[in-house]
């Protein structure tokens, strides 16, 4: 196999802005593997591109997310490796409250765990030292949406559309994680009062915590680290569902409590 040829400057920022654009004007476009192959790390240097163009729209960093992290949701993306995106100050949603439907390209829902930090997290840390840094631990709601057509993309390409990160929702009740063990909570997903997923806090990379680190881990890579006061989200446990105007999705996480989300 030939080895992928690193991406220009000029190359980058195109793909950056063309990202930019087609969430703006919630309009999905071709994979930007289509036209040119990618190596992971040029996915990653678009991705800090894209949030550079977030930034100079007046949105601050609020956190970051880990993706395809549960076996679910890799069968139903077809991708089997873990990834991280940026979480941005427009993504923030209170809970109970409402997604528009027709800022997104084709959104859909799913049900996770969030941590907020309470003091900074960097290197190599065990899966313990990560749960010393957590303050909270919250029911959360991701709607993500992918800026590609169909919904379908290579690793390269999710990895640059900020791991198709869009909205969320954190629960209202922040639980210590000093009072809850959270490896194996019971977790229920509702679309307009009927199950529409179960699942376990377990699926989320054998423990959400264990996710947590390997966040770390990941950012240790380029020199970056999670700071006091992010919130982090572990990842979806479950398949995501896709939604419509006037659903309304809850979950509800044993020991963690709710959260809301409303499309209109
Ligand atoms: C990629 C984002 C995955 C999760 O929690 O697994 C993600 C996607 O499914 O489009 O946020
Ligand atoms: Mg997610």
């Amino acid at each position: 196999m030939t080895e992928t040829a690193r991406l220009d400057e000029d190359t980058l920022e195109r793909f950056a802005a063309r990202l930019h654009a087609a969430e703006q004007r919630a309009t999905p476009i071709a994979r930007l593997t289509d036209e040119r192959a990618f190596t992971l790390d040029d996915a990653y240097t678009i991705q800090r591109a894209l949030i550079g163009l977030k930034k100079l729209d007046g949105e601050t960093l609020v956190g970051m997310k880990m993706g395809l992290t549960s076996r679910a949701k890799m069968e139903q993306m077809g991708v089997h490796v873990p990834i991280y995106g940026h979480l941005a100050s427009g993504m923030v949603l209170v809970d109970g409250g409402a997604v528009v439907r027709t800022a997104h390209c084709h959104p859909r829902v799913e049900p996770e765990v969030a941590f907020v930090l309470g003091r900074r997290l960097s290197g190599r840390v065990t899966t313990s030292e990560a749960m010393l840094a957590v303050d909270g631990v919250c029911a959360a709601l991701e709607v993500i949406d992918s800026r590609f057509a169909n919904f379908s993309f290579t690793l390269p390409d999710v990895v640059a559309d900020n791991a198709s990160s869009s909205r969320f929702v954190l629960g209202s009740t922040l639980v210590s994680p000093r009072s809850v063990d959270v490896a194996n909570l019971g977790m229920v997903m509702k679309k307009n009062g009927r199950v529409a997923e179960t699942g376990s806090s377990s699926a989320i990379y054998e423990h959400p915590a264990r996710s947590l680190a390997t966040l770390a881990h990941l950012l240790a890579e380029r020199g970056e680290a999670l700071e006091a006061g992010s919130v982090v989200l572990a990842g979806g446990a479950t398949a995501a569902i896709a939604v419509e105007p006037g659903d309304t999705i809850e979950l509800d996480v044993q020991s963690l409590g709710r959260a809301t989300v409303t499309v209109r």
